[in-house]
């Protein structure tokens, strides 16, 4: 889950265009908001008011040596024992006293910053037919729970599923690195301003997370999470779990690791307490747009995504605007309770459009990508039973499956591309991969591959 995905630097950025001009001469329409290839982080932990500084170009530059990290970290206790941040100095350096700098972190923030990608391949991998059947088969083992997460939060439980399946796969991509080294780690690769007061995201999470040790709310020898300092089945910062843990198998540990129930309900409990998700609400309407109103949705390069017309659903219909049926054919726009709804179109038209509610914004809450919202909501439509989306994506060339990326991975391996693994994952040794395989054909060297290049690529 979350926030944190973190601002770049423009030196940052500068370098992930270098990186993918060739990608961009050739592609259709560029990835509006290029949301990580990574693993997800985690949830919105602070006020969207705290400050969240930007990644020093210099201090991701090279590893940090041991020294500068050991005095970043007395620098970090120098600022503890303040009546928001109930942590005194003594417990600060006696918990931190093993804690190392992980180079993984710096590494993440810059792959992060570093290749863009698509909606249709980011779409087609996170909510393929596997991790629908998945999806399908952990809600019917579970339905009790499930149900009365949902009758107590008010979260459809298709929505907790999905959020597992995307954030963790349910359950085993949780991350592997200590998670008091990486807090410490992102804290002192994003520092913040030196005075004791300001909140800022990377310094409080540090802090919330030697709290959660000081307090016995988890094992530190086992507390490991992605490189933002997520952790769990659905990937919590410390400073969301803090606040937000519930203990819903009732043993009288809220432990999101190790309990599923546990997981499923702290998600829940954040998507009602920090989101206030309306319970009976679409996250999303797919729509078809008239076509005198489609100009101002033109596709631009970027998202299109305003609230600020936000109207009822009874309005948009007034205006000419229509949905799908279950068999994809034109329907009425209505809904129960006649909800508020703002247009939201991922790559603008052509390509799919639709009216999105509150809830959107409050599982962007939870980890703010409009791709992570679309692929928890699609997926979560799909384990409902009912079909995604009608409209298709402007490409000729649409995303593979995880099953078939494992495919082209094992063809690439074949090939002599031993850094290439078969996980699934379309990850840079991947696409390096690949763009040789284009660029021994004597074509441009492409970084992807989809459901048309791929069969092209493997031809004999
Ligand atoms: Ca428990």
């Amino acid at each position: 889950m979350a926030t944190l995905i973190p601002k770049r630097s423009a030196a940052v950025f500068a370098a992930a265009l270098l990186l993918s001009q060739s990608l961009l001469a050739q592609a259709p329409a560029p990835a509006a908001s290029a949301s990580a290839p990574l693993p997800a982080t985690s949830a919105a932990a602070v006020p969207a008011s705290a400050a969240q500084p930007a990644v020093s170009s210099s201090l991701v530059a090279q590893p940090m040596a041991p020294e500068q990290f050991a005095a970043c970290v007395q620098q970090l206790g120098q600022l503890t024992g303040t009546a928001h941040r109930p942590l005194s100095r003594e417990d600060f350096t006696r918990l931190t006293a093993t804690a190392r700098y992980d180079d993984r972190v710096r590494q993440s923030l810059l792959v992060q910053a570093g290749e863009p990608t698509f909606w249709w391949d980011e779409i087609a991998a996170t909510t393929d037919d596997d991790r629908v059947r998945e999806g399908q088969r952990i809600l019917a083992a579970n339905l009790a729970t499930l149900q009365r997460i949902e009758a107590q939060f008010g979260v459809p439980k298709e929505v907790v599923v999905a959020i597992y399946g995307i954030e963790t796969n349910y359950g085993p991509s949780q991350g592997r690195i200590p998670v008091l080294d990486s807090t410490l780690t992102l804290a002192c690769l994003r520092p913040c301003p030196p005075d004791r007061a300001t909140a800022c995201v990377s310094r409080e999470r540090a802090f919330a997370a030697v709290r959660l040790v000081r307090d016995g709310k988890v094992r530190p020898e086992s507390w490991q999470g992605s490189w933002a300092g997520a952790f769990g089945r659905t990937q919590f910062v410390p400073d969301s779990f803090e606040p937000l843990a519930v203990d819903f198998d009732n043993d009288g540990v809220p432990d999101i690791i190790n309990s599923e129930a546990d997981a499923w309900a702290t998600t829940a409990n954040h998507l009602k307490t920090r989101g206030g998700w309306l319970p009976g609400v679409p996250v999303y309407i797919e729509v078809t747009i008239p076509p005198e109103q489609q100009a101002a949705y033109a596709a631009s390069g970027k998202s299109i995504r305003l609230p600020a017309q936000a109207k009822k659903l009874s309005e948009w219909a007034a205006m000419g605007w229509t949905g799908f049926a279950a068999d994809g054919r034109a329907a009425a726009l209505q809904w129960a309770g006649d909800p508020e709804m703002y247009p939201f179109l991922p790559v603008g038209l052509p390509g799919p459009a639709f009216l999105v509610s509150r809830n959107f914004n409050t599982i962007y809450r939870y980890n703010n990508s409009e791709r992570y919202v679309m692929e928890v909501s699609l997926l979560a439509t799909r384990i409902a039973g009912s079909p995604g989306f009608f409209t298709p994506w402007p490409t000729d060339d649409p995303g593979l499956s995880r099953a078939q990326v494992r495919e082209l991975q094992a063809w690439l391996q074949q090939r002599g591309h031993a850094l290439v693994q078969p996980d699934g994952v379309m990850g840079r040794n991947t696409r390096d991969a690949i763009a040789a395989e284009f660029a021994a054909r004597g074509l441009p060297p492409l970084r992807r591959a989809g459901q048309r290049t791929m069969q092209m690529l493997m031809r004999p």
